[in-house]
């Protein structure tokens, strides 16, 4: 099981993301594509990464907006498989333009 971070901490070194205010420790970020097209592919980048990785995140999508949500259920706040799923998806972001 992975060790739980605080929040404060896992954004130190993430300035694109913000902390959750809601009832569990989560890292989000909102992001925002040219149209859908590069929204949902995207997200299907992610998606496989995050099926070969066995971590998901929580997210929504509407037209060329994604909302991201990472924490980790099995140890019921942020892990380090966050930080690694939030920097994938900055890169992926990145790459997406
Ligand atoms: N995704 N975000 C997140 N957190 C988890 O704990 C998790 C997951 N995907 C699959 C998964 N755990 C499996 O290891 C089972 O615990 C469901």
């Amino acid at each position: 099981m992975a060790d739980r971070i605080d929040v404060t901490e896992a954004l130190k070194d993430l300035p694109l993301w913000g902390a959750h205010g809601g009832d569990r420790p989560a890292i989000v970020r909102n992001l925002a594509f040219a149209d859908f097209n590069a929204a949902f592919g995207f997200m299907t980048r992610v998606a496989l990464l995050a099926d070969k990785v066995d971590h998901h995140p929580e997210w929504s999508n509407v037209y060329n907006r994604v909302e991201v949500l990472l924490t980790t259920h099995d140890a019921g706040g942020v892990t380090d498989r966050d930080i690694r799923m939030a920097r994938f998806i900055d890169e992926a972001a990145g790459a997406m333009g």
